[in-house]
C-alpha cells in the first residue's frame, strides 16, 4: 500500500507542511489526503448533483447516458436533472448561509449577556462603534448609556433573523441601483431564518421545480448571510472585543514553541477562544506554567477563530485548513480547543497520537471522543480557566523525542478592518479613490477561502495572489487565505517588491502590504461594505468598480455562500474548481453566464492560478473602461 501513497512534494507548496506530512507518516497518522485518496474516484453521480435524496420514494440518481439506457432521465416523482441540481445547490447555499449566520446569532447573544450583566469577562470594547451601528440601525444614542444602546442594538439584530422585516438592516449599506435590481427580481434578503427556511421549503418534493427560480432563491439566501448574518457577526465581535489596528505578527508551524505549553484555538467564533486567551495571559497560569518546566504559555490561531485572534490580538497564527491535522503532528501540542465549523473530526484521532487534548467548548458541535466543556457567556471566564489549566498540566506528558517544530516563523501584519484602511488612509477613502483613477492601483480582488486536498496545498491561493499583485491589482484576503499569503510574504510592507510597480509605490508610501489581512470568512462582509462604500463614493454600482472574489481552493458550504452573494452583489467571483452542478447544462449556464444578465456579475471556474488572474485582470480592465478609466 505504501507505494500507493502520493509524493509529499506534490501536496503542499511548504516546507513546514511537508516536514509534518513525513512524520505523519513515520508516526503513523492518517490525513485528509491518505482519505482523499481512498474516496478517490468519487460517486459521479455525486460529483455532478444529479443525485436526490430529499424524499423516501428515492433516492434517486439522473443520468442520460447510454451506459444507463437512457433511462435515468427522472427521479420517481419526475424531477429532472435540472430541479435536482438546483435543488442541492439550493440547499447547499443554505447550510453555508446557516453557518456564518448563526455564528452571527451567538454573538448577538453574548452582547445580550453583556447587557444583562451575565457575562463575566466580556465588555463592550468599542463603544464608538457600536454608537456608529446604532445610528445605522435607527438606535437613539443620545445621552443614553452604552448598555442601553446596546440592547437596542441587540434587538435590531435579532430581527434580522426572524419573518416580520421587508429587509435586513444593512440593507442601508448597499448602493440605490442595487437595491432596486433586488427589489425587482424580488431578492431582497428580508430574514436570515426566513430565506434559509425557505430554501429548505422550497426544495422539498413538489415545491420550486424551476431551477432558475431556485437559484434565484439561493442568491437571496446568500445575501442574507453576506449583508445580515456575516455581517452582524463581524460588527458586533468589533464591539465585544474591539475593532482590529494593525498591528505585527508571525506565521506557519514556527509559531509552536518547543519550549512553551501550547494551545491551539480553532474554530470560527472568537467569543470561547477570547477568553482562552485571558486565562493564558493570567500571570497564575503563567507562574504554573513554569512550575511544571515550561517558559510560559502560547496561544496560536488554526483558520477563522485564529484569524479573529490575530486581527484584534495579534496572536500568531500556526496554519490554515490543511495544516490543523498536521500542527498536532509537531507532538508539542498540549491542548487544541475548538467551537465549531472546518474543524475535521479526524482531529480526535491524531490528537490521540500524541499527549493533545482535544476539546469541544460548544453544545452544537460535540466530537466523539473530545473532552466537553459547555462555555457560554455566563461560565465562559471560568471554564477557560480550566482549559488553560489543563494545558499546563498536560505540558509534564509531552514527549520530547516525538517534537518536531520543522519552521522559523515569517512575520505578517494584521488588522486591516476598514475602519484601519481608512486610517491608514488618513481618514477619507478619497487618496485610495485617486489611485485607483489614476492606476496606481488598477483594482481590487478579495481573494478568500479554504484549502481543499484536491488542489496541491496554497499552490493556486499563493500563485493567484503573486499573479494579481503583480498586476498592480490590490489583494483584500480573508480566512484561510490569509496563512498562505503570510508564508508567502505578501502580508508585510516588504512583499510590495512582488508587486507591479503602481501597487509597490503606493504600498511605500502607506507602509503597507500588497495583500491586506481583512480577517475571517465573516468578515467579508467587511469586503462588502467597502465595495459599498466605493460604490457610494462614485455613485454608481457595486457591478461596475473594477473589483473581483476569488475562492481558489474552496472546499466549504459556507465558501459557496460567500461566492454567491459576492456575485448577487455585482462581483464577478472565481472558482478554483465548480460545485457540483455540473450535471445540469440549464444550472451551470445560469452560474456562469447567466446570471451576468441578470445580476450584473458571474462565476467563472478555472483551476489555473495564472489563468484565473487573466479573468480578473480582463474583468477589472472592461469595468475601468466602463468608468472612463484607463484600463
Ligand atoms: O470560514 S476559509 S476552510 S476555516 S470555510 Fe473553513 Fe474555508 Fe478556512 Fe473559516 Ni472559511
Ligand atoms: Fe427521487 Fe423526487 Fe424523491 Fe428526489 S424528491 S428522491 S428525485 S422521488
Amino acid at each position: 500500500m505504501e507505494s500507493k501513497k502520493r509524493d509529499i512534494n506534490d501536496m503542499s507548496i511548504w516546507d513546514d507542511a511537508k516536514s509534518m506530512l513525513a512524520k505523519a507518516r513515520a508516526d503513523g497518522v492518517e490525513t485528509a489526503w491518505d482519505r482523499l485518496d481512498q474516496q478517490t474516484p468519487h460517486c459521479r453521480f455525486c460529483e455532478l448533483g444529479t443525485t436526490c435524496r430529499n424524499c423516501v420514494m428515492g433516492p434517486c440518481r439522473i443520468s442520460a447516458k447510454a451506459e444507463h439506457g437512457g433511462k435515468l432521465s427522472r427521479g420517481v416523482c419526475g424531477a429532472d436533472a435540472d430541479v435536482i441540481v438546483a435543488r442541492n445547490f439550493g440547499r447547499f447555499i443554505a447550510g453555508g448561509s446557516a453557518g456564518h449566520s448563526d455564528h452571527g446569532r451567538d454573538v448577538i447573544e453574548a452582547l445580550e449577556a453583556v447587557v444583562e450583566g451575565r457575562a463575566p469577562g466580556y465588555q463592550i470594547r468599542d463603544e464608538a462603534k457600536l454608537r456608529r451601528i446604532a445610528a445605522e440601525l435607527g438606535v437613539a444614542t443620545e445621552g443614553r448609556d452604552a448598555l442601553d444602546v446596546a440592547a437596542d442594538v441587540v434587538d435590531a439584530c435579532y430581527s434580522d433573523f426572524g419573518s416580520r422585516r421587508k429587509a435586513v438592516n444593512f440593507l442601508s449599506r448597499v448602493p440605490a441601483k442595487r437595491r432596486e435590481l433586488w427589489e425587482k427580481l424580488d431578492i431582497t434578503p428580508r430574514g436570515v431564518d426566513r430565506e434559509i427556511a425557505e430554501m429548505m421549503h422550497r426544495t422539498h418534493m413538489g415545491c420550486d421545480n424551476d431551477a432558475p427560480n431556485t437559484m434565484l432563491h439561493a442568491a437571496r439566501c446568500a445575501l442574507a448571510d453576506g449583508w445580515a448574518g456575516s455581517m452582524i457577526a463581524t460588527e458586533l465581535c468589533d464591539v465585544l472585543f474591539g475593532t482590529p489596528k494593525p498591528k505585527m505578527s508571525t506565521a506557519n508551524l514556527g509559531v509552536i514553541k518547543k519550549d512553551t505549553v501550547n494551545i491551539l484555538v480553532h474554530g470560527h467564533n472568537p467569543v470561547v477562544s477570547e477568553m482562552i486567551l485571558d486565562a493564558a495571559r493570567d500571570p497564575e497560569m503563567i507562574e504554573l506554567a513554569k512550575k511544571n518546566g515550561a517558559t510560559g504559555i502560547t496561544v496560536a490561531g488554526l483558520c477563522c477563530t485564529g484569524n479573529e485572534l490575530l486581527m484584534r490580538q495579534g496572536i500568531p497564527m500556526a496554519g490554515n485548513h490543511l495544516m490543523t491535522e498536521l500542527a498536532i503532528v509537531t507532538g508539542a501540542v498540549e491542548v487544541v480547543v475548538v467551537d465549531y465549523q472546518c474543524i475535521m473530526p479526524s482531529l480526535v484521532q491524531v490528537a490521540g497520537c500524541y499527549h493533545t487534548r482535544f476539546i469541544d467548548t460548544a453544545a452544537k458541535a460535540r466530537f466523539t471522543g473530545a473532552i466537553h466543556f459547555n462555555f457560554h457567556p455566563e461560565n465562559a471566564r471560568e471554564e477557560a480557566r480550566k482549559v488553560v489549566r489543563m494545558a499546563v498540566d498536560a505540558f509534564v506528558e509531552r514527549d520530547p523525542k516525538r517534537v518536531e517544530i520543522p519552521a522559523e516563523p515569517v512575520s505578517i501584519m494584521t488588522g486591516f478592518s476598514n475602519e484601519a484602511i481608512l486610517e491608514a488612509l488618513g481618514g477619507s477613502l478619497d487618496p485610495l479613490l485617486d489611485a485607483v483613477k489614476a492606476g496606481t492601483v488598477r483594482g481590487f480582488v478579495g481573494v478568500v477561502g479554504c484549502n481543499n486536498p484536491k488542489i496541491k496545498h496554497d499552490s493556486a491561493n499563493v500563485g493567484l495572489m503573486k499573479a494579481l499583485v503583480k498586476k498592480d491589482i490590490m489583494v483584500l484576503a480573508t480566512g484561510c487565505v490569509t496563512t498562505a499569503a503570510g508564508k508567502a510574504g505578501l502580508l508585510v510592507p516588504e512583499g510590495a517588491s512582488m508587486a507591479g510597480p503602481g501597487l509597490q509605490s503606493l504600498c511605500g508610501a502607506l507602509g503597507i502590504p500588497p495583500v491586506l489581512h481583512l480577517g475571517s470568512c465573516v468578515d467579508n462582509a467587511r469586503i462588502l461594505q467597502l465595495c459599498a462604500l466605493i460604490a457610494n463614493a462614485l455613485g454608481v454600482d457595486i457591478s461596475d468598480l473594477p473589483v473581483g472574489a476569488s475562492s481558489p481552493e474552496w472546499y466549504s458550504e459556507k465558501a459557496a455562500a460567500i461566492g454567491l452573494y459576492a456575485v448577487a452583489s455585482g462581483i464577478y467571483t472565481h472558482l478554483g474548481l465548480p460545485p457540483n452542478i455540473l450535471g445540469s447544462e440549464k444550472v451551470t449556464d445560469i452560474a456562469l453566464n447567466g446570471l451576468e444578465q441578470i445580476v450584473g456579475a458571474s462565476f467563472v471556474v478555472n483551476d489555473d492560478p495564472e489563468k484565473a488572474a487573466d479573468l480578473l485582470d480582463a474583468r477589472i480592465r472592461q469595468k475601468r473602461q466602463g468608468l472612463g478609466l484607463q484600463p
